[in-house]
């Protein structure tokens, strides 16, 4: 048994040099050679086999998930950029309850839809987040079509991605995009193992009873994203319990995360889903540039195990991971494990 991976070729094309850190300057961590590193890696394993590239996500699906405004921002601002234009970063940031005169137009300050300054947007961006959501789709359509599984070697990453907001390298939520889509079977978990709260995940599920989402990572007390993730976040009022958060401490390394870990897949169960999508980031491994838990390469091999255990058809969608010279050796260890 491989795993299909979905992988595209339009990632590489975005890739903005630098992020704002703590008020510095620095190298920008989602870098292209991210995917090509997971990629080679699962081909010449042979723990996976070429699945494919992206779909062409239908206008409905996008705005199912995204406000169109925000689609509207995204397709004309990046992708109207004259050539030799660099990435922009937004200045303004537009607060809701408090800038009710900001009209409604895609001429907006670049801050209009963004949350922090992570996301930048290029002439290159717009293509390579809407081939990141197809890829997405293309392996929720596998799922549909009764594969047991598949991987969508996602680039940008979603899970930050909220209906109406984008930021911390995130544009479209992939993730979300492909738990819509499966919801034609039923149920959907989402299961997101990125060392960061999926606050965009969160909030497009918060009051949708049909989909669990449960989230292990960084506590948000002292973490990006800080404002969300906490544990007594549970559900909106149509959809009480719909929502698991289980952050843990800096510091947490193999057993105590995987003990966290089957505690959110008990809970999965219980919920009886039709299928599964796992937001899977890396950056919960040892020395990750932006993560603090020490995941060893051999503990994936445990989580793939744990989350196989579910026997759930399940659609891995890459979010984060920025060690690079650990990366293959992450990738490789969650499928084996999934698979064995
Ligand atoms: C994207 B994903 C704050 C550092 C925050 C941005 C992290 C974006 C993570 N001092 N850096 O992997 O969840
Ligand atoms: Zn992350």
């Amino acid at each position: 048994m491989k795993i299909p991976l979905l992988v595209s070729p339009h990632h590489s094309a975005h890739a903005p040099t630098v992020e704002f850190d703590q008020g510095c300057l620095r190298p920008y961590a989602d870098c292209p050679e991210r995917i090509e590193r997971m990629r080679a890696r699962l081909l010449e394993s042979g723990l996976a086999l070429d699945g494919g590239g992206p779909l062409d996500v239908p206008l409905a699906e996008l705005t199912a998930v995204h406000d169109p405004a925000l689609l509207d921002f995204l397709a004309h601002r990046a992708g109207s950029m004259p050539a030799g234009q660099d990435y922009v970063y937004p200045e303004i940031f537009a607060v809701r309850s408090a800038m009710s005169r900001l009209a409604r137009h895609r001429d907006w300050p670049d801050g209009a839809y963004a949350f922090d300054s992570y996301a930048p947007l290029g002439r290159a961006t717009w293509a390579a987040a809407l081939a990141s959501a197809g890829l997405a789709a293309a392996g929720a359509e596998r799922l549909l079509r009764g594969e047991p599984c598949a991987y969508a070697l996602c680039r940008p990453p979603g899970h930050h991605a909220g209906a109406d907001f984008y930021g911390g390298y995130c544009y479209l939520n992939n993730t979300a995009l492909a738990a819509y889509r499966l919801m034609a079977l039923g149920r959907v978990a989402v299961l997101d193992i990125d060392y960061h709260h999926g606050n965009g995940t969160q909030s497009i599920f918060w009051d949708e009873p049909r989909v669990l989402f449960v989230s292990l990572h960084g506590d948000p007390a002292d973490e990006y994203p800080y404002y969300c993730g906490f544990a007594d976040e549970t559900g909106g009022p149509d959809a009480p319990g719909s929502n698991l958060n289980l952050p843990l401490a800096a510091g947490t390394h193999g057993a105590p995360y995987l003990s966290a870990l089957q505690g959110g897949l008990d809970a999965i169960a219980a919920f009886a889903p039709a299928a599964l999508v796992v937001s899977a980031g890396f950056d919960t491994g040892e020395d990750d540039p932006v993560g603090r838990f020490k995941l060893l390469p051999a503990d994936y091999a445990a989580v793939g195990a744990a989350i196989a255990q579910l026997r759930l058809p399940t659609l891995f969608v890459q979010e984060g991971g920025y060690r690079l010279e650990r990366l293959a050796d992450c990738a490789q260890s969650l499928v084996g494990g999934f698979l064995s």
